[in-house]
């Protein structure tokens, strides 16, 4: 449950935030394995209700489930089996939203995803089926302070599964398992917060080990990291979840963003993990951003750094990617002004593909994070130092610092004034690539080159006038 089984060579999970299963498959093909992406979370798979009183189809109807099968906007279950095959063939895991704690919210008689119907109000799922006996008594979620409150009421109106049933539990387990049994390498458990534990345990020790026709050692167990937002301060305690597998590390996420807008000190980052109150990073999932709080859904606020900062968001993923804190995971999003707005779509609600430009970006409404140069290439530059530690943390005792990665990779960052310096870069002497500004190409660096000295300093310069506020040298990427 704590293996995220990311090949040799590889790492960090990109969210493709509602693409479609097919244009995933191209994705994995295409770019993510050449570029040394470990995986995908992919939007929920499960059959969602469409909402239709809003102006357009909200994102958000995704985590609405209307039954277990798999069709959405997505893509149908063939196209889903498709993805998973095609994308374990060039080495890239794929990991599931389970939305399991509830199924809608009070629609009044609805309609799903794949033509399922429900009658909401009266908690009929037909397609499951489920009764209203599976479901908590009605009440709100509206007291954080209260463990019962939280997990037994209803989440934003959402009509909350009993997974103390062993009926409910049943069909959770059955539906996991059948993604089990097409491929996937793990969950993200939506809402786990909302759930209690020894009732998730019973669900996680029911999986099956992933199928070893996908190329997993026999017994291997899902990968599982739950949502637990805890800033805290609250009843529920993301240590309460950390014996049953990862959890998503939600102060990683403030925090960074906190620290790279400028409202704190670069330099304080020298303890950057436990020393920042999270839990331990074998046990953490960890992200800039996520889908929720990128639009200020969930927790976190102004403090969240997004794509709509470029500069400062580029400079904290590659601090993330930089650093060994943590099992990584990076934003992929479509753009929006309204929080609500769902994905490009045409007239009829289908979602659109994303373009793909000469220069790699993506066009047609996406933003496609993973694309930009100083992010792929940070997770080149993790891949490359991969076992190394944090070695020769350097700071200005302000907003510059720069440190190793064992004898592997160098990065420097200033949020702040111009950096010139002479510094310990631990790396051979060479010239070398920064991979921000550029990359290596047929020999030559496409942009700024650091030359390396015997004695592994080399003088370094960034200037609060360049594009990118972070330098980064790598073993991979020497002249
Ligand atoms: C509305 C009212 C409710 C009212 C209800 C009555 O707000 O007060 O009780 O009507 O029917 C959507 C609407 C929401 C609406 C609800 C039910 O936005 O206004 O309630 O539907 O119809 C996503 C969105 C939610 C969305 C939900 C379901 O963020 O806005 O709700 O999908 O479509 C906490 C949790 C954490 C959670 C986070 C957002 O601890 O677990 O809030 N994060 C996860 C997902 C998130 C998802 C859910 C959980 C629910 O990451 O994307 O919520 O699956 O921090
Ligand atoms: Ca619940």
């Amino acid at each position: 449950q704590w293996d995220n089984h990311w090949q040799a060579g590889r790492s960090t999970i990109v969210h493709l935030f509602e693409w479609k299963w097919d244009d995933i498959a191209d994705e994995c093909e295409r770019f993510l394995a050449p570029k040394g992406y470990a995986g995908v979370q992919i939007s929920p798979p499960s059959e969602n209700v469409i909402v239709t009183d809003q102006a357009y189809r909200p994102w958000w109807e995704r985590y609405q489930p209307i039954s277990y099968n798999l069709v959405t906007r997505s893509g149908n279950e063939e196209q889903f089996i498709n993805m998973v095959r095609r994308c374990n063939n060039v080495g890239v895991r794929i990991y599931a939203d389970a939305v399991i704690n509830h199924m809608t919210g009070d629609r009044g008689d609805a309609v799903g995803t794949g033509s399922s119907t429900a009658a909401t109000s009266s908690e009929e799922y037909p397609a499951v089926p489920y009764h209203a006996e599976h479901f908590h008594p009605s009440c709100s979620v509206n007291n954080y302070n209260d463990a019962n409150n939280v997990r037994n009421c209803e989440l934003s109106g959402l009509k909350d599964l009993d997974q103390s049933n062993s009926y409910v539990a049943g069909k959770i387990i059955d539906y996991m398992n059948k993604l089990i049994s097409y491929g996937v390498a793990g969950f993200r458990i939506d809402a786990a917060k909302h759930m209690t534990p020894s009732d998730l345990k019973v669900i996680y020790d029911s999986l099956n080990d992933l199928n070893t026709e996908y190329g997993f050692p026999a017994n291997s167990k899902p990968f599982i990291y739950q949502e637990v937002i805890d800033l805290g301060g609250e009843a529920v305690k993301s240590t309460e979840y950390t014996d049953l597998g990862n959890v998503i590390e939600f102060k990683y996420s403030s925090n960074i963003g906190r620290v790279f807008r400028g409202n704190d000190k670069l330099t304080s980052l020298s303890n950057w993990g436990t020393g920042w109150g999270f839990i331990d990073g074998l046990n953490a999932l960890v992200f800039v951003d996520n889908h929720d709080n990128q639009r200020g859904h969930g927790a976190g606020g102004a403090e969240i750094l997004t794509y709509k900062v470029p500069k400062q968001y580029k400079m904290a993923i590659a601090f993330m990617l930089a650093h060994p804190f943590g099992s990584t995971q990076v934003m992929s999003s479509f753009d929006f002004e309204n929080s609500d707005a769902g994905p490009p779509h045409d007239d009829n609600g289908n979602i659109l593909s994303p373009s793909i430009n000469a220069d790699d970006t993506c066009g047609n409404g996406w933003i496609c994070e993973h694309r930009w140069r100083q992010i792929y290439n940070m997770v080149g530059f993790k891949n490359a130092v991969e076992g190394t530690e944090v070695q020769e943390w350097w700071s200005d005792g302000n907003q510059q610092i720069s440190f190793c990665r064992g004898n592997a990779g160098f990065v420097a960052f200033t949020n702040e004034g111009d950096l010139r310096n002479t510094l310990q870069t631990c790396l051979p002497s060479g010239v070398y690539c920064d991979v921000i500004s550029g990359k290596l190409d047929n020999g030559a660096c496409t942009g700024k080159s650091v030359t390396v000295g015997s004695d592994g300093t080399a003088h370094i310069e960034l200037l609060s006038s360049e594009d990118d506020g972070v330098l980064a040298i790598h073993i991979n990427a020497k002249q």
